[in-house]
């Protein structure tokens, strides 16, 4: 069986954040374990604005501790860590525990909140977590402030997938998705030699809470069962499709991603 762990926030409504890449993991018949950053309650009195509990630096380290070194991992993912200090550990234990196949999903901002978590914690994903990642997932939003173009076509993806790869990612996967002016949803993978470009429909739902978060489980756990790249984000993305186009309505703020999709439906 092989081993994953995510360092990532808790989604109290279950869709995104380290619920989604357990989830995934399980999906894709991998052994998830995780490391919790912060916990994000979702607020039911005020439009399900997120409120976000970060936890302390030494119940995440202790956290990270228990699988790194008493288990080990094939592959792990990190998704939101909040803080520079958190990225700043994070860091170091890549390094001292040799982690050999890290995705980092470079979380900025959650669906629904406009803000971005914290202007000092981009600036530390970009310096610390970049150079360390086997493939780093971002977002357009996230891709454009880690590459400081701001995109508007697949061109300016790929340009920002170079800058990114310039900052030390081994791969850099922009999830374009379905946020760009394209006709289909299309996201960009660059392995520093060549672009692999992945298209699909645009899907007409609002179900789509904890996508992006699947999207890079999915492929945490292909590269955990030594499928190389390509394959991994090919498989990753007709997983989160599936997820998308059978998503749950939870109810009038959001809707999530179901992670089973692929098993319980035929499309
Ligand atoms: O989808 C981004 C995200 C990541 N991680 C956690 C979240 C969210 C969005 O709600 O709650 C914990």
């Amino acid at each position: 069986m092989f081993k994953t762990l995510t360092i990532a926030g808790s989604d109290t409504s279950g869709g995104a954040g380290l619920q989604a890449d357990l989830k995934t993991f399980q999906e894709f018949g991998v052994y998830g374990m995780n490391a919790t950053t912060m916990i994000v309650a979702e607020n039911p009195d005020t439009n399900w604005s997120h409120d976000i509990y970060p936890l302390a630096l030494n119940v995440i380290e202790a956290q990270i501790e228990t699988v790194l070194a008493g288990i080990g991992v094939d592959a792990l993912k990190t998704g939101m860590l909040g803080s520079s200090e958190v990225i700043e550990l994070v860091a170091k234990k890549l390094d001292h525990y040799k982690v050999k196949q890290v995705v980092i999903d470079p979380v900025m901002v959650c669906k629904g909140t406009d803000e971005v978590l914290q202007p000092e914690a981009a600036r530390s994903i970009k310096e610390l977590l970049a150079p360390r990642a086997t493939v780093i997932t971002p977002n357009v939003f996230e891709a454009s402030q880690l590459s400081g173009i701001s995109i508007k076509s697949v061109d300016d993806m790929k340009n920002a997938a170079l800058k990114i790869h310039g900052l030390g990612a081994k791969n850099v996967l922009i999830k374009g998705g379905a946020k760009l002016g394209t006709a289909k949803a299309i996201d960009i993978l660059y392995d520093g030699q060549e672009f692999f470009t992945f298209e699909a429909a645009k899907l007409d739902t609002d179900c789509t809470h904890g996508a992006g978060c699947t999207y890079s489980a999915a492929v945490t756990a292909g590269l955990a069962k030594g499928v190389a790249l390509p394959a991994a984000v090919k498989q990753a993305k007709d997983f989160v499709l599936q997820g998308i186009k059978n998503g749950i309505p939870l109810n009038s703020y959001v809707g999530a991603t179901c992670h089973a999709a692929h098993r319980l439906y035929s499309k």
